[in-house]
């Protein structure tokens, strides 16, 4: 049954007041504007002698997600493609597609592959951890697969993660197939082989929570020490960073510094920083502080080759189903939208940070409501620039849906939702403003989302 007008007016009063108190929370600047006199990261890295680098998904790679991949980043690296469980799953039947996609796109764009990874206790076909070696065998197979798929991209690749996460949390080694069946020594064999087939390549060790100076990192440290010594062929640490918010190690630098004064490089090599669900704008300030730190950590220390982060975007996140509640850890969110941690990362680059002088804002409001559904709308409206197209996303908090658009096309999967201009409003002139409607259902309440403009 349809609400009253009178008693509409008082609800509609109410949610208008909270519109003009929390303005920024329900308006979306149009992003886009804003970057567009920036450059992009890849610019402001290569500029200061760094990787800006992404993992990516090869199946992924075409519309916006393919263009924010090549425009904004001078690295990629396959966030599974390479594995071993990836490439051989049957043994001696070997499928590289996705990771010779990934290749040839990172060619076309101008980018450096950071291959991942070779030796590793995860992500292996069942045909080699369900197997029974003898230490000669397990350690043909290792040299092996090394040779092959290092061999594959002999010349093409800038870098390898040659050994993945070798330690446990205290300091000593992870009890793996390959600690197990060739103690610590596989660790240089695997190194010497990558070295053998691709001379060209750095070879790193990498591995997660030994961004700051603890137990971990200090045996990574001692292993690198005396690889060295040894003359066993090491380039780099690479320092994986998945880390949580507002918990971005004090001694980063002074880690990073140590490992560089060993004479290794150092990468940050899978930076993401994750919150509890859902996240807000003081969450995303502080995310933004968050990234600032680590990308000024790496840029602070010569030997700190770039950073690169586990997935560029929140819709390719490995988060949400390995913490359940939690994600958000990217710098773009599930629409594409640029977050405050990018514009982080651009001016720990050295990025301008001047706010735009013309922008377009998306604001979206509620016209009426009634028992279970509710009618919507959202402006779109410049000053200072202007559009010729436009596309606006958001997500809704508490189950509403989406039933009907008009003066626009809407899609929503689960609770997001995007919507782009039709034909003949396309166009948002300097001063002017567009606006379109839909129809929605909601039970329970029916909080206003943040939308992006982008
Ligand atoms: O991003 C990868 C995800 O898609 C896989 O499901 C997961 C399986 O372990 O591996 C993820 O990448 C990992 C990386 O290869 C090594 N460091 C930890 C990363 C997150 O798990």
């Amino acid at each position: 049954m349809r609400t009253s007008r009178s008693s509409l007016r008082v609800r509609l009063t109410a949610l208008l007041t909270g519109a003009a108190m929390t303005g920024a929370a329900l308006t979306g600047a149009l992003a886009g504007t804003a970057h567009a006199a920036d450059a992009p990261l890849r610019d402001l890295a290569a500029a200061k002698g760094k990787v800006m680098g992404t993992a990516v998904t090869g199946s992924k790679l075409t519309g916006t997600y393919g263009e924010i991949a090549a425009r904004e980043f001078n690295a990629l690296t396959p966030g599974n493609a390479m594995k071993w469980g990836s490439v051989e799953p049957t043994r001696g039947t070997f499928d590289w597609a996705e990771a010779d996609q990934i290749v040839d796109f990172a060619e076309a764009s101008g980018q450096q592959v950071r291959g991942h990874t070779l030796v590793w206790h995860s992500q292996n076909p069942s045909w080699l951890t369900n197997g029974t070696w003898t230490p000669a065998q397990l350690s043909g197979l290792m040299n092996d697969h090394i040779a092959l798929e290092v061999g594959r991209y002999k010349g093409r690749l800038a870098t390898w993660d040659v050994v993945n996460e070798p330690f446990n949390e205290d300091g000593t080694y992870r009890q793996t197939l390959w600690y197990n069946g060739l103690g610590a020594d596989y660790i240089a064999q695997a190194l010497t082989a990558a070295r053998a087939a691709d001379p060209a390549a750095k070879l790193y060790i990498n591995d997660y929570n030994v961004e700051g100076v603890n137990a971990k990192s200090t045996a990574l440290y001692n292993l690198v020490k005396s690889l060295k010594e040894r003359g066993v062929p090491i380039d780099g640490v690479g320092l994986q960073a998945h880390l949580i918010l507002g918990q971005v190690p004090s001694t980063l630098q002074q880690n990073i510094q140590r490992f560089a004064d060993l004479g290794v490089d150092v990468a940050i090599t899978e930076l993401d920083i994750r919150m509890q669900l859902p996240s807000d704008s003081t969450k995303l300030t502080r995310q933004a502080a968050d990234y600032k730190a680590v990308m000024a950590a790496c840029v602070a220390v010569a030997r700190c080759v770039g950073v690169t982060v586990w997935g560029f975007t929140d819709s390719d996140s490995w988060i949400p189903s390995t913490f359940p509640g939690q994600g958000a850890a990217t710098p773009y969110d599930e629409n594409y939208a640029p977050k405050p941690a990018y514009a982080a990362i651009a001016e720990a680059l050295g990025g301008t940070t001047t706010p735009p002088t013309g922008a377009c804002t998306a604001t979206y409001s509620v016209s009426s409501q009634w028992n279970t559904g509710f009618t919507g709308q959202v402006r779109i409206a410049c000053s200072g620039a202007a559009l010729s197209s436009w596309k606006v996303g958001w997500t809704f908090g508490a189950g509403q849906q989406v039933t009907q658009a008009w003066n626009a096309t809407c899609a929503q999967t689960g609770s997001a939702v995007s919507c782009s201009n039709a034909s003949y409003n396309g166009t948002v002139p300097d001063g002017g403003s567009v606006t379109f409607g839909f129809n929605g259902s909601w039970s329970g309440s029916n909080p206003v989302p943040v939308v992006t403009l982008g």
